[in-house]
């Protein structure tokens, strides 16, 4: 009887009590999609179940495919074909192709056809079922989209069993969307442009205008998102949750979650980037040029990755991301000529792990690809707080570096290293580490003319590592104690800020 009457609805609510006991500032709001919202910070697993398609009317499809189906028929609802390479080659532009659920077995499948402005070419998921391309561990790719192949939208899909990569974007494609995929295994899950290796130029030329969005990719051996040689331009990337990627014999460095090595404006948001071998988020590290402009970092949760959580080597805007338990510094930005923004972001509780190296918690212009890279930099509304294991020793502050040009610096949160939360190498005179107590004291502020609002307290998280959650505790000295005009307009989870916000990624919901 209890059973029985104890539905869904209560567990929530049940749920929704214990947060709000353990935090006043506690997000209580229910996911409102499968791969949109992470879950609460400190839950390793994965989000499940795979994504399904956004729905369309089964009266907006206009062929049919069905692993009962046959090529030789018509591709009607009632007389499906059978394979995607068939529908792949027999569509025009405007047409929607529905697959029924079920496992197909699937060889390498060319895309040659393309859409136009006027209507795409769409693959999709019967609405409510399935599809399943399954390579068999034999097929070394399952779907390209040869070159030039454009205004396509591939949606609903699982892609299994391959040995390379599931989806590759050969170059000069435009005008793809990517949504509600679930792709795991393979070298790399999604691959965009070809190239000889990474420092060559595209040999089919660059991808532009995609759209990645509500899909879960994970489990490959190197990046699962892997846009090299480059470029990738003007691409979108939402509600994806990346990883376990790069974690076998070949971890480590060219395992990211999602790695672009050329191209921008990229919007990268609302995604869960975890758990890979190499860093989460790695944009521009070939855009030697630098000022590499639109770049957008986002609202992201960044957790356990092995070695960097976001890396944007050429410039953009870091905003509102959660970054714990990364394996090495956490942010890691400016290696090229450039302005970088970052802005609300909570960095806490990285390098904690016994496997970690000690590092910065944030790094801006290294002296590492270039000498002395000039970086103009805001930061602003941070919370940087217990970074590596206090007995651990170990520099664990934020570092700027030769080069860099302070715009804004204000209003952040320091506690982590107490003799030197800041490493300021563009400072001269005096020696370039500020302690807790000269940022306190108005040191720092007297050297730079900047440190306005800087707090040196315990920010107060809801709990630490090794399962993390960095909501604010009420009463957190980090409540409404960030620069408003500095401050996005909503926060992490898409609550509004108020007129005074609050650092980190989290407002205090009260
Ligand atoms: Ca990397
Ligand atoms: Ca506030």
């Amino acid at each position: 009887m209890f059973k029985k009457h104890f539905g869904t609805n209560s567990l929530r609510w049940l749920l929704a009590l214990v947060v709000l006991l353990l935090s006043a500032c506690g997000n209580i709001e229910e996911p409102d999609s499968p791969a949109a919202s992470p879950p609460p910070a400190g839950d390793g697993a994965p989000l499940t179940p795979p994504p399904m398609a956004d729905p369309i009317r089964p009266e907006e499809c206009t062929a049919y495919v069905s692993t009962n189906g046959s090529d030789e028929e018509t591709g009607t609802e009632t007389n499906p074909w059978a394979t995607f390479q068939h529908a792949a080659d027999m569509v025009e532009p405007g047409a929607t192709v529905c697959f029924r659920g079920g496992t197909y077995a699937t060889a390498e499948t060319h895309l040659s056809q393309s859409g136009n402005s006027e209507g795409l070419i769409s693959f999709i998921a019967y609405p409510g079922e399935a599809p399943i391309l399954d390579g068999e561990s034999s097929a070394n790719q399952l779907l390209i989209l040869t070159q030039h192949t454009s205004y396509v939208r591939i949606s609903g899909f699982t892609l299994q069993n391959f040995n390379i990569w599931g989806l590759e974007l050969s170059g000069e494609n435009r005008h793809v969307q990517l949504d509600h995929l679930h792709i795991s295994g393979g070298e790399a899950a999604i691959h965009f442009t070809y190239g000889e290796s990474v420092e060559s130029a595209p040999s089919e030329g660059p991808v532009e205008y995609i759209t990645l969005q509500d899909s879960i990719v994970h489990d490959s051996i190197y990046s699962a998102v892997d846009c090299t040689p480059g470029p990738c331009n003007h691409m979108v990337i939402q509600r994806v949750e990346i990883y376990n990627t790069g974690r076998g014999a070949e971890s480590f460095y060219g395992s990211d979650g999602l790695e672009f090595a050329r191209g921008y404006p990229v919007l990268v948001e609302d995604c869960y980037v975890h758990d890979n071998g190499g860093d989460g988020i790695d944009l521009n590290s070939r855009d030697r040029q630098g000022n590499a402009t639109g770049v957008i970092v986002r609202r992201n949760l960044v957790v356990r990755n092995a070695l960097n959580g976001i890396k944007l080597w050429a410039g953009g805007r870091i905003e509102n991301n959660v970054l714990w338990g990364q394996g090495n510094c956490a942010i890691w930005t400016g290696s090229f000529p450039c302005a970088m923004e970052v802005v609300n972001n909570t960095v806490a509780y990285n390098m904690w792990n016994p496997a970690s190296e000690r590092n910065w918690s944030l790094v801006v212009g290294y002296p590492e690809e270039m000498d002395s890279p000039p970086v103009s930099l805001i930061l602003e509304n941070n919370i940087f707080a217990s970074n590596a294991e206090p007995l651990e020793g170990g520099a664990t502050g934020i570092y700027l570096g030769p080069g860099v040009k302070l715009l804004r610096e204000r209003h952040n949160l320091f506690w982590s290293r107490e003799e030197g939360e800041i490493t300021a190498e563009f400072v001269t005179g005096r020696d370039s580490d500020f302690s807790r107590a000269e940022i306190a004291d108005g040191t720092w502020a007297a050297v730079t003319g900047q440190g306005q609002g800087e707090i040196t307290e315990d920010p107060r998280l809801v709990s630490s590592w090794p399962n993390a959650d960095l909501h604010l505790q009420a009463g957190s000295p980090a409540v409404n104690a960030g620069s408003a005009d500095g401050a996005p307009d909503d926060d992490a989870e898409g609550h509004n800020r108020d007129n005074t916000p609050d650092l980190g990624a989290y407002e205090c919901i009260q």
